[in-house]
């Protein structure tokens, strides 16, 4: 059956991979399945077609036969469910797996998506020089905690799986801010997980739709 997922047709970040389709695409590269790319502009994410795909107006989405789903988090636990390599067979060792990826987006992922909005968006307002080092504190202390159970393993627990697909994806947008340069351990697990065969073509593919040439006038 098909695969199809939505990706922006043209990324804010112009291709760095931080786009979340980036983590879709690698869920499917790392378990051999093709699929399908249908780009959205910022105008259709919001139009009744897409909101039927997705409540929320956003990308990715993920569709396979009669199912289609949003968030990546559903996304890429189902791609796990459909197919050997990404959540291990061991019952207990899948529900650490598991466990691993709602850490990554409940737990790691807000204070990193704060400190990039801060970024971002608040750069002029008055208190923004006085807040940032308290919102990359909060920061510092989640990566903090994840280094101290890394350690020196080169994976979360045992093997590769969709638990170190999402945390990697998500540490990947700290990679310009210095932070996790402060964490060694840190910074070589996302160098481990960039190294990754299908992280490399799922990058590829997204970046060479940011930087395709687009037809002028
Ligand atoms: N929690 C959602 C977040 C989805 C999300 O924030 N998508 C972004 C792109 S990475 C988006 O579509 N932004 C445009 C918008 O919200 O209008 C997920 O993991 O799928």
């Amino acid at each position: 059956m098909t695969i199809t997922i939505t990706a922006f047709e043209q990324s804010p970040d112009g291709g760095q991979g931080l786009a979340r389709d980036t983590r879709v695409r690698w869920a499917l590269e790392e378990v051999g399945q093709p699929y399908e790319v249908r780009l959205v502009s910022f105008r259709a994410m919001k139009e009744p077609a897409h909101l039927t795909l997705h409540p929320f107006g956003q990308i990715p989405t993920y569709e396979e036969g009669d199912l289609a789903l949003f968030e990546t988090g559903s996304i890429v636990f189902h791609i796990g469910e459909r197919h050997a390599g990404l959540l291990p067979d061991d019952a207990n060792a899948r529900a650490r797996a598991i466990t691993w990826m709602f850490a990554a987006l409940n737990t790691v992922e807000p204070t990193i998506l704060e400190l990039a909005t801060a970024r971002l968006l608040e750069g002029d307002k008055p208190w923004y020089e006085e807040r940032l080092p308290l919102v990359e504190d909060r920061v510092r202390s989640r990566l903090n905690q994840l280094s101290a159970r890394l350690g020196g393993a080169d994976w979360l627990d045992g093997a590769f799986s969709a638990g170190d697909l999402m945390m990697v994806s998500v540490l990947l947008r700290l990679k310009s801010s210095g932070i996790l340069n402060e964490f060694p351990n840190l910074a070589g697990y996302v160098v481990r997980g960039e190294a990754r065969a299908a992280y490399k073509r799922a990058f590829a593919a997204q970046l060479a739709i940011n930087t395709a040439k687009r037809p002028t006038g």
